[in-house]
């Protein structure tokens, strides 16, 4: 049974996990992070149950597998690679650079080469943000190229290309002119692209679902929204209004639930403000009456010290002036309030009175998306912080630190053969076993940072460190 199949003939319900070793987006099997194989070592490290290892570039993405070759993307300076690896031996086969040409935003701990590669097996699809998209084939030749950006998101991107029903999707979210594209993935075409006018900078990559009549949907997290597109139209089916306003990690999914975490700055629960409308706002404080608010009249409402920490933010298309739709998002940020919740699939329209099944506010990862094993879903957070929820109640089962390994995280967790492994920044990987009272069994130290999220596939567990791959099996 291959995934593929399975997306356009059943519900993703039974089976998530990646058969016949398929890990070939951003954390495998439709984003989920689990895998079938069994035989993966618990105990590795540079010196212990090494098969192989390959110099990389730096790079935070993660490597994909397709039939033969292992892809990668890294960076260095204003280059950009695209490497392409033997999957048996970890050989380079091949490795192709594009200079980035633009200055575009990217802060820390964001880099060029954040976004993972997506394949079908055979040829590759990158997203280099500002660069734009480009895809190869097997042999490493440049199929097609789609320029994109200059993007307005004081981070950088973060959301990697997937593969969906015969299109690469990608989602380009910033503070202006967010959307969606569906491209063909055989001539670089694209077939449709829809503006995200209400999402602000997001990060997270989406995941697919079938519903149990008509066509796959892309199902994203952005600000404020989770929202399901008809891949084949690009239309918005169903979306439900409950989220934060910076999305990062990537939801997962069981057959009727969509468990989705987002947490910003400023927006934990009781950190909430009513703030007034941009007319009430433009009364009182717009002193030269120009419509807007430039940054000596935001001083009078907000201070002087706090009116230049925000202004930046506020000022979503950096024009110098806070103007209605600037204040309007800020009026939404500062209502929206960070969680994880359980969200029914499915329906048609605003779907948020009904779907949101419930909420919990506290330890909320930043950066790694959750992880659902069984009943329970797994949150990991900064400081080692694992919180065990119950799936139905979304009830603590138990929570505690990752005692050896108390570092921030970026990884995304991820899990097979009764085993879930948790990589700090530090690269500390804790095994854990999984259940609503999980216990870590070891902690494996690469003795270098990580920030690529593991693979589990072939029997092994493949590990992206600051400057290498390895290879581990037992
Ligand atoms: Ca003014
Ligand atoms: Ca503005």
């Amino acid at each position: 049974m291959r995934l593929p199949a399975l997306l356009f003939t059943a519900s993703l319900s039974v089976c998530l996990a990646a058969p016949n070793g398929q890990w070939d987006r951003f954390r495998g099997p439709n984003g989920s992070g689990l895998s079938e194989e069994v035989g993966i070592p618990t105990e590795f490290g540079p010196d212990k149950n090494v098969v192989w290892k390959t110099a990389l570039p730096e790079g935070d993405s993660s490597p994909v597998f397709g039939t033969d070759s292992i892809f990668l993307t890294g960076f260095e300076g204003d280059k950009l690679f695209t490497i392409s690896l033997d999957r048996k031996t970890g050989r380079v086969k091949w490795r192709r650079e594009v200079q980035r040409t633009r200055e575009g935003f990217l802060r820390e701990p964001n880099n060029p080469a954040s976004p993972s590669p997506v394949t079908d097996g055979q040829n590759v699809f990158v997203f280099f943000q500002d660069f734009g998209m480009l895809a190869y084939g097997p042999d490493g030749n440049e199929l097609w190229r789609i320029p994109l950006g200059p993007f307005n998101n004081p981070m950088g991107l973060g959301s990697s290309p997937i593969l969906a029903a015969g299109k690469v999707i990608q989602v380009c979210d910033s503070e202006t002119d967010s959307y969606i594209l569906a491209a063909d993935p055989k001539t670089g075409k694209i077939l449709w692209r829809k503006e995200r006018p209400f999402a602000l900078r997001g990060f997270s990559t989406p995941v697919l679902w079938q519903p149990p009549k008509g066509n796959l949907q892309v199902l994203i997290p952005g600000s404020y929204e989770l929202k399901a597109y008809d891949v084949e139209t690009g239309e918005i089916v169903w979306y439900v209004r409950s989220l934060t306003w910076q999305l990062k990690p990537t939801p997962v999914m069981d057959d009727d639930t969509i468990y989705v975490v987002g947490w910003a700055g400023e927006s934990d629960l009781g950190e909430q403000e009513d703030l007034p409308t941009f007319d009430v706002v433009l009364a009182e404080h717009d002193a030269n009456k120009d419509g807007k608010l430039d940054l000596e009249e935001l001083s009078h409402l907000k201070g002087p010290e706090e009116a230049k920490r925000v202004f930046f933010n506020v000022d979503l298309d950096r024009s110098g002036f806070v103007e209605d739709r600037d204040w309007e998002h800020h009026r939404r940020k500062k209502a929206v309030v960070n969680a994880v919740q359980a969200i029914r699939l499915g329906g048609e329209g605003d779907m948020t009175e009904s779907a949101v099944k419930w909420r919990y506010y506290k330890t909320l990862p930043n950066v790694p998306s959750p992880l659902l094993l069984g009943d329970v879903l797994y949150l990991v957070k900064d400081g080692g912080i694992v919180t065990a929820l119950d799936k139905k109640s979304g009830e603590v089962t138990k929570q505690g630190r990752l005692r050896e390994a108390m570092d921030r995280y970026f990884a995304s967790p991820v899990a097979a053969d009764g085993k879930i492994f948790m990589a700090a920044e530090t690269g500390k990987i804790s095994v854990l076993e999984p259940g609503p009272q999980w216990e870590v069994v070891h902690v494996n130290d690469m003795g270098e940072e990580v920030w690529a999220t593991p693979v589990l596939t072939d029997s092994m567990i493949y590990v992206r460190t600051r400057s290498a791959l390895y290879c581990f099996d037992e």
